[in-house]
């Protein structure tokens, strides 16, 4: 019998330096205490394109999609704090989406089309989640901006354990100064 083949879970993201990280859990922490379960640190980041389930045919593709990118640096004001109701996840995400992040998830998607993957039918909202599992309703509000150059994005693998999840950074691609 075939053997189905062998998938990794993996999205395109932005990973903001430990400092932001560090940063962005301590205002989780002080805001949420125990009402959800809050991302570790070195978890954070802002996904891109949510890739799922992978063969090894279709890395190679996305990765090929990346060589490909012609994406400009730019600056991210992490300063709006909001609650998706449904999911059930706060998050950290910039009052305005920087357009060559907009031409960076854009050009990341059209490129994907030919890997196969279905482009995302929802609009883009750039969003870090700060916690899961947040019970009730949380209200928006606003906080010192956290100032995050993005000059990098990266392939990344998303491993689950029973204790939890593991991001594995695969690969970065530099973005135009
Ligand atoms: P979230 O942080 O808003 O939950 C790894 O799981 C990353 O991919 C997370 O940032 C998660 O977004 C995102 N993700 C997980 N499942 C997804 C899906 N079905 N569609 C879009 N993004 C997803």
């Amino acid at each position: 019998m075939n053997r189905p083949p062998e998938t990794q879970r993996l999205f395109f993201a932005l990973w903001p330096g430990a400092e932001i990280r560090e940063q962005a859990t301590q205002i989780a922490q002080r805001m949420l205490g125990k009402r959800g379960k809050c991302v570790r640190s070195e978890n954070l980041h802002l996904t891109l394109v949510f890739l799922g389930s992978t063969t090894e045919q279709q890395r190679a593709c996305a990765e090929a999609v990346a060589d490909t990118i012609e994406g400009t640096a730019f600056a991210l004001r992490l300063e709006q704090i909001g609650y998706w109701s449904r999911p059930r996840v706060v998050w950290l995400a910039p009052r305005e989406t920087p357009q060559p992040l907009i031409e960076l998830v854009q050009q990341l998607n059209q490129g994907l089309t030919a890997c196969g993957y279905q482009p995302e039918a929802r609009p883009y909202r750039a969003h870090m989640t700060l916690a899961r599992k947040v019970a009730g309703y949380f209200p928006a509000r606003e906080v010192a901006p956290l100032a995050c150059p993005v000059e990098h994005f990266y392939l990344v693998r998303s491993v689950s354990y029973p204790g939890g999840v593991e991001y594995q950074v695969l690969r970065s691609w530099p973005l135009a100064q």
